[in-house]
Formats: structure tokens, C-alpha cells, sequence
């Protein structure tokens, strides 16, 4: 097997340009991409999570190596799609109605499709009607929310009211998350799940696809 070591070490370190140089290197060397993906970006960035757990890891070290995984991605995602590829599940994220914060939520997505998900990312101050469109035409496994704000909160819940009442609730598992929001409110609204921070997200996501 291609020896992955070059990469993981450049995803743990956040050194995106050094990530994609070993990326073209190994598909260079006839790695497949999924090969690529399953032995060094998803264990590097489990790793990463798992650092960022252990309190050994902050914020910055997070999007330093959420901005690699990304950076490698840019580069094997139209050959994975060329292959067919299944993805690990589909998600649809986005920052709530009136929350322009997206630091979190974009540092959520790179790590879930550091882990295989599929992400479609809404941006910010995404309408519920948004959301209830997007899942009609692109029918995700999982809905992400993410709100920054004490005043964007009760946005996730009129969220999931106007999935309800579009008919669309019981399509997708919805999961919350942001600095503000709790496992309690994420109850209290009738979410299906709530993500501490990215890794934890990551871990929640598979829960939810049964992965
Ligand atoms: Co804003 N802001 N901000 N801000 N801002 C906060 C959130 C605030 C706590 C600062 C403060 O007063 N101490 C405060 C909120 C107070 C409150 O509601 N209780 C605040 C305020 C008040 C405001 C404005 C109203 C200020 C004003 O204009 N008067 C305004 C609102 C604009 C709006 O949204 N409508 C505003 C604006 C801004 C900027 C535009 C300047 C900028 C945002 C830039 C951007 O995002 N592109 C900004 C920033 C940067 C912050 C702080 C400093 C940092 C937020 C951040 O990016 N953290 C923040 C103070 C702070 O947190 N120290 C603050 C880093 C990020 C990695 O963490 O987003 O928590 P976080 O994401 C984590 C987890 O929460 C979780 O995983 C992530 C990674 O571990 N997570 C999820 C997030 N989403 C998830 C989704 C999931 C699962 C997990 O599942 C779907």
C-alpha cells in the first residue's frame, strides 16, 4: 500500500499547500482516490478530532487542517464523482435565518466531507424555505443547522416548523449546533441530534446514517 504518512502528517498539521502536493503525488503514483480518502484524509482528520477532544488541539488547529482537507478534496472530489464513488451520507448545512456566522458551520462541513459525507452548503441566513427546497431537489440524509446568535436560536425552530408544516420533516434526521445552542434546546424544538463542535458533528452525522 502507498505509504500515506507525508499526507496525514500534512492534514494533522494544517499544512494545506504540502496536503496537496502529496495528494497529486500519490494519484500521481496510481492511488485510487477512495483509497486516498479511507487510509489517510478520514484517519488524519479522525485523528484531528480526536486531538481537539483531548484538549490537545484548539479552533486554529482545527481550520488549519479543516482548510487542508479541503484544499485536497478541491482536488479528488471530480475524480471520486468520475468513479461513482458512494458517499457516507448526504448532508444539506447552513447558518440560520438572520445569523451571518459561518467560521463554525464552514469548519463543521470540511470535516464532514473530510469524513465522506457529501456537503451542500447553504451559507448563511438560509430561510426555512430554503432548506425545504433544497431537500425536495437534492433529497440529503441529514439537514444541519448552525446559529451563533441567542437572537438566531428560535430561527432553527421556525426551521423546523416550516419543514413540518411543508411535509418535509420526516425525510431527513436534522441535527443543531453553535456556540449557544444546547442538547436541551436541540430537545426542546424536537431536533434529532446536537453537535458540540466539528468532531463531535462528525460523530453525530454517522450516528444518524447509521455508519
Ligand atoms: Co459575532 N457574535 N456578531 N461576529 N462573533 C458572537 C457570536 C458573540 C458571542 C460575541 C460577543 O458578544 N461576545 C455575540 C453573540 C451574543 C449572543 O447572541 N449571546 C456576537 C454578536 C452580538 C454579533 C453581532 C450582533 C454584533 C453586532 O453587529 N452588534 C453581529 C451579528 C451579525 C449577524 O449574524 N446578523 C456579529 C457579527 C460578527 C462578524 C460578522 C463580525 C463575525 C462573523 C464572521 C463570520 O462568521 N464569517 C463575528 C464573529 C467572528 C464572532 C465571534 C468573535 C467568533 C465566532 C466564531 O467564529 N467562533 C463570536 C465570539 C466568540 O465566540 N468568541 C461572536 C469560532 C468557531 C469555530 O466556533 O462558531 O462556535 P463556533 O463553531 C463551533 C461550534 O459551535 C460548533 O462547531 C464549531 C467548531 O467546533 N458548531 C456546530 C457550529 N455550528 C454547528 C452546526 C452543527 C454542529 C456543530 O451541526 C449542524
Amino acid at each position: 500500500m502507498h505509504d500515506f504518512s507525508t499526507l496525514r502528517g500534512a492534514v494533522l498539521s494544517g499544512d494545506a499547500p504540502a496536503a496537496v502536493a502529496a495528494t497529486r503525488q500519490a494519484l500521481d503514483a496510481g492511488v485510487d482516490p477512495l483509497e486516498l480518502t479511507n487510509h489517510a484524509i478520514s484517519p488524519a482528520m479522525d485523528e484531528v478530532g480526536r486531538l481537539y477532544e483531548a484538549g490537545e488541539y484548539f479552533v486554529p488547529e482545527l481550520l488549519l487542517a479543516a482548510r487542508a482537507t479541503k484544499e485536497v478534496f478541491k482536488v479528488i472530489r471530480p475524480l471520486l464523482a468520475r468513479q461513482g464513488a458512494q458517499p457516507t451520507g448526504r448532508v444539506v448545512l447552513g447558518t440560520v435565518q438572520g445569523d451571518l456566522h459561518d467560521i463554525g458551520k464552514n469548519l463543521v462541513a470540511a470535516m464532514l466531507e473530510g469524513s465522506g459525507f457529501e456537503v451542500i452548503d447553504l451559507g448563511v441566513s438560509v430561510s426555512a424555505d430554503k432548506f425545504v427546497s433544497t431537500i425536495r431537489e437534492k433529497q440529503p440524509d441529514i439537514v444541519g443547522l448552525s446559529a451563533l446568535l441567542t437572537t438566531t436560536m428560535p430561527a432553527m425552530k421556525a426551521t423546523l416548523e416550516g419543514l413540518r408544516s411543508a411535509g418535509v420533516r420526516d425525510r431527513v434526521k436534522v441535527m443543531i449546533g453553535g456556540a449557544p445552542v444546547t442538547q436541551t434546546y436541540a430537545d426542546a424544538i424536537g431536533a434529532d441530534a446536537y453537535g458540540e463542535n466539528a468532531a463531535k458533528a462528525v460523530d453525530v452525522a454517522r450516528r444518524l446514517v447509521g455508519r
